[in-house]
């Protein structure tokens, strides 16, 4: 088992993973920037070493800076949280070629899979449901526009080296195609330096429900039920829930086996969440596969009772998963609290936090890194805080969010509370009859 863990990342990420590596007795090692000196990670790990300056580029994205700091302080081990560095294959090597574990995946396997096209091709292979469209690239707009017309509008046009809805265009006339095509290759061009492009048929009012998977050293696989994370605004999750309000027992099973297929197909070690896209009718479809452990992880741990950063550590240490599967036994739901105006287009506020109460009780759980006093640096995202509430039934967990959202006390700064407060009331989202197209006619009162 590693000795010492060095975490590349910040923010309620940060403390979370120090508080497993302490509950393993593994020493930690925080990497902070100078906006980040009185961060509660730096104060929380047993070491911690200044990066660099408040931009990204210059300390969280900083590898060589980051590598420094393993090396000088005995790091055996890396783990990298979400966003930075996560799915950065070239860190992945680099790590491995200084031997230093790399909490997460193979340089290849972040590559297989953050290339779109070729991680759908990779699952199509697998047996895994994909959606229709074309075998890979396409090679030219006359072969887009034969696909198109063999399968009937409406399409969407994917950037291969997008994902998270970047460079994804929906076409709904064939007049309408070539100009998106331009653009999303221009796009694609200009954001990845890769102009690829792949058709699917378009998935009217898909609901996002993603499986969470843990693969371990011999290629063995298992899945820890569903996550549902259909209510979005911009590509921007805002709150998850476990189960699915629109899962039924049979397509729990048909859509775990379909990940647990896809991830022992490509031998994939450590935890990993794949993206399902599913329609009115309960088909579902691959969408994309993520190498790195989620924000939204909390609600599958509250509701299977497992520690999936405590299994990341020891799959990657290379101990064997125990091989069974995890249904949910109650029901939970997160809320991203950001620093976010939801009267003013959930545009930024950063600033000082003022005064800070966080809620508590049976059944709540918060993520967060930030105090009384905390001044939120506006270098990085706006998440400051998880909301977590988890109960016996699903109208219970959203009872005890509305308590929880009318505690939660948070000074100084504009947050997105007002909107949790307004959603947990609103009748799509009651009944649990929403999809992604849900927040396309939210309005705040
Ligand atoms: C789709 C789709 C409909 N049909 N693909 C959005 C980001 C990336 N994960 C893929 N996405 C979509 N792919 C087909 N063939 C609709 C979306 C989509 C979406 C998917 C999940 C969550 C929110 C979304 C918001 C807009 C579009």
């Amino acid at each position: 088992m590693f000795k010492k863990i060095l975490i590349a990342n910040r923010g309620e990420i940060a403390l979370r993973i120090i508080r497993t590596c302490k509950e393993m007795g593994i020493k930690t090692v925080a990497v902070y920037s100078t906006a980040d000196a009185d961060s509660l990670h730096v104060r929380f790990a047993d070491e911690a070493v200044c990066i660099g300056p408040a931009p990204s580029p210059d300390s969280y994205l900083k590898m060589s800076n980051i590598i420094a700091a393993a090396e000088i302080t005995n790091a055996d081990a890396i783990h990298p949280g979400y966003g930075f560095l996560s799915e950065n294959a070239k860190f992945s090597q680099i790590c491995e070629e200084h031997e230093i574990k790399f909490i997460g995946a193979s340089a290849e396997m972040i590559n297989r899979m953050g290339d779109k096209a070729t991680a759908k091709a990779t699952m199509k292979e697998a047996g895994v449901p994909t959606v229709p469209g074309s075998e890979g690239i396409l090679g030219s707009i006359e072969e887009a526009t034969q696909i198109a017309a063999d399968m009937g509008y409406p399409v969407m046009l994917k950037a291969t080296a997008g994902g998270g809805g970047r460079g994804m265009r929906a076409v709904w006339k064939p007049e309408d195609l070539e100009p998106a095509w331009d653009s999303a290759r221009a796009e694609s061009k200009a954001a990845f330096g890769n102009d690829g492009m792949y058709m699917e048929k378009l998935i009217e009012e898909p609901r996002h429900i993603e499986i969470q998977v843990v693969g371990d050293q011999t290629g063995k696989a298992c899945h820890l039920s569903e996550r549902d994370c259909s209510v979005q605004r911009r590509h921007q999750k805002l709150t998850e829930e476990t189960p699915s309000p629109f899962m039924t027992d049979e397509l729990r099973e048909a859509m775990g086996k379909s990940a647990v297929l896809a991830a022992e197909y490509i031998k994939y070690e450590g935890a990993g969440t794949v993206e399902f896209l599913v329609d009115k009718h309960r088909n579902f479809y691959f969408m994309e596969m993520n190498t790195r452990i989620q924000v939204e992880h909390p609600i599958t741990e509250e509701v299977v009772n497992y520690d999936l950063i405590r299994e990341q550590i020891k799959v990657a240490a290379g101990e064997p998963i125990s091989g069974k599967n995890y249904y949910p036994e109650l029901h939970s739901i997160e809320c991203r609290i950001n620093a976010e105006d939801p009267y003013h287009g959930f545009r930024p506020s950063p600033g000082k936090i003022t005064n800070l109460h966080l809620p508590g009780g049976h059944g709540v759980r918060v993520d967060t890194h930030v105090y009384s006093g905390y001044a939120i640096p506006p270098n990085y995202d706006s998440m400051i805080a998880k909301l977590i509430t988890t109960a016996q039934s699903r109208e219970e967990a959203i009872n005890k969010m509305k308590r929880a959202l009318d505690e939660f006390i948070i000074e100084g700064i504009k947050t997105s509370i007002p909107f949790h407060r307004q959603l947990m009331e609103h009748p799509d989202y009651v009944s649990g009859d929403y999809t992604t197209k849900f927040m396309e006619d939210f309005e705040m009162e």
